[in-house]
């Protein structure tokens, strides 16, 4: 089965899915950016489910590349799919990893049942990954997944990153 790529403009944690994809750290334990947006707005549900599995399988944190979900608290979701993408390196080649977040993301989301992913441009804000590169990489990664998600929608925060996008998808 084919999936549907769709970009919005806007705020992920106002957008309607299945699973809800956060562009987290290691520690789990919150931050900035989309991190923080979907702490504040899905409540403490989510940060203690986070707490949950520090203190059992990812003691040492969730390592880049790889995704697991929690509750989506109050938002409009039913899981929140905790990623944690590379930070941006000009000398060493960290590709592999971001496309794996979009990979293992989907296999959680298959995991799960959900039919329907909103992702963010994961490590392009305070992990500086250029916006086009990551804008390639994300589509071309889900375009080639296997997974039964029907519909993976990309949230973008602002006219630059809609655009970068919009640009690759063609
Ligand atoms: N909805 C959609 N996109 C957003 C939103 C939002 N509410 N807020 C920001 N963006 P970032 P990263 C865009 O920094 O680069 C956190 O502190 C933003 O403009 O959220 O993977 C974590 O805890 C940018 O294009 O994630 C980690 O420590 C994109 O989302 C670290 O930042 C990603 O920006 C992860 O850095």
């Amino acid at each position: 089965m084919t999936t549907t790529l769709t970009l919005v403009q806007g705020d992920i944690t106002r957008q309607s899915a299945d699973a809800i994809v956060n562009a987290a750290n290691s520690s789990l334990l919150g931050g900035g950016g989309v991190d923080g947006a979907i702490h504040r707005r899905g409540g403490p549900a989510i940060l203690e489910e986070c707490r949950r599995l520090r203190a059992s399988r990812y003691g040492k944190g969730l390592p880049t590349g790889q995704a697991v979900a929690t509750t989506a608290g109050d938002l409009d979701a039913r899981w929140v799919i905790h990623t944690v993408g590379p930070v941006f390196s000009a000398t060493e080649d960290h590709s592999a990893l971001l496309a794996s977040c979009y990979r293992e993301s989907l296999r959680v989301a298959d995991e799960l049942g959900a039919r329907t992913v909103a992702f963010p441009a994961v490590s392009t804000g305070v992990y500086r990954w250029p916006m086009d590169d990551a804008a390639r990489i994300a589509l071309e990664t889900v375009r080639a997944a296997v997974t039964a998600v029907e519909e993976v929608t990309f949230v973008l925060f602002d006219d630059r990153a809609h655009a970068a996008f919009a640009a690759r998808l063609r």
